[in-house]
């Protein structure tokens, strides 16, 4: 069968035929997602033609502004998954509190991590945005209440992840651990079919991305690690070239396509709370699975984004993603100047 003629449902349960415990539960978890992405990506489509359009004046839990298209996306995500019977409880971005699903419906033994519409301030500009996806299996025995340690789970952990971009076309690109796949709305079928299979990010990029107007904020580690991406003191010789679109899934996309490193490191706006500005849960580590699958790399500069045991739900995390080589580069400089802050505390002592 030729590759655009595969659905993302046939696809979905060959991998399910290959493990022998699948119960098909997933599956159908997959299919009401995908449900949920087609209605969003048809409201998307359209922002420009209806009243949808600009700020309702509520914050959310960030402290953003929240546009109706963000609650749109929000509210048709849970209202279907709640439906699902096969998940016990999600957590959104938009929402403060995990969200449990209510003892009317049927639960199951997954939990569902999201950001309903990322990039969303670039909405009334029509520049790509997305919803991102994280699905974990609870800790807890079914038989009790989930818990927020159900929901706060190291990366390692997920089950599957991925994220739908509403784009020039929509596409669903998601891993289960067995490679990443991205399919692409055909909007005259309505299905998502198979456009890339098996995506494998370039070793080394020639690009990065990173808002750099907040140079004056970064530590001197974070300046020399970008730094170090506009100098020629690489195997190509050259300047990397600079992209950022400002949405994570649009700039994490190209960077999984085209190679390279996206970078949101901790800054110093607030000089006693020093922060990066994604989100763990619903963000980085749903990413960083999806680069690892394609052979990239995820860090905090530090740390592999994979194995940071979240405390918090809507904790924040420095994030360094994409190929191997770039990302490494990254490490290497923290690393070095970590080793140098050691011998420095050392001499004054
Ligand atoms: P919005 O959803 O408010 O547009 O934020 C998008 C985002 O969370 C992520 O998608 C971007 O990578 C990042 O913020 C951009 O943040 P800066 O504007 O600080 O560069």
């Amino acid at each position: 069968m030729a590759y655009s003629q595969v659905t993302v449902t046939e696809h979905l349960l060959y991998h399910q035929q290959q493990s022998p415990q699948a119960t098909g539960r997933f599956t159908n978890l997959f299919n009401d997602l995908i449900l949920a992405a087609k209605i969003i990506s048809r409201e998307v489509n359209k922002a420009g033609l209806v009243d949808v359009l600009g700020f309702t004046g509520d914050v959310n839990v960030q402290g953003e502004r929240v546009k109706k298209l963000d609650e749109y996306a929000n509210d048709i995500i849970i209202h279907r998954m709640e439906r699902a019977g096969v998940l016990c409880a999600m957590a959104s971005e938009e929402n403060a509190e995990m969200i449990v699903v209510p003892d009317k419906f049927k639960r199951g033994e997954y939990i569902l991590i999201f950001d309903p519409l990322d990039g969303s301030s670039n909405i009334d500009v029509n520049v790509n945005i997305g919803t991102i996806f994280s699905i974990l299996r609870r800790k807890s025995p079914a038989m009790q209440d989930v818990t927020l340690g159900d929901m706060l789970q190291a990366g390692v952990e997920q089950v599957g992840a991925g994220y739908f971009l509403y784009g020039t076309s929509t596409m669903l690109v998601y891993t289960t651990g067995q490679g990443v796949y991205g399919f692409t709305l055909d909007p005259s079928v309505g299905e998502f079919l198979l456009s890339h299979p098996d995506i494998r990010i370039p070793e080394q990029g020639k690009i990065y991305s990173v808002n750099e107007s907040y140079w004056n904020y970064w530590d001197e580690p974070t300046r020399e690690v970008v730094s170090w991406f506009k100098g020629v003191d690489n195997p190509r010789g050259k300047p990397h070239s600079l992209r950022y679109i400002g949405s994570l899934v649009a700039d994490f996309h190209r960077t999984l396509l085209y190679g390279g490193i996206f970078m949101y490191p901790m800054d110093y706006r607030d000089p006693k709370r020093p922060r990066g500005k994604l989100r763990l849960l619903c963000e980085a580590s749903p990413m960083a699975m999806l680069a690892e699958q394609a052979g990239g790399l995820a860090t905090d500069g530090t740390k592999r984004i994979m194995e940071i045991e979240p405390h918090e739900l809507h904790q924040r995390v420095p994030l360094f993603v994409g190929s191997e080589y770039d990302v490494r580069k990254v490490s290497e400089i923290y690393r070095k100047h970590a080793q140098k802050d050691g011998a420095d505390d050392l001499r004054s002592i």
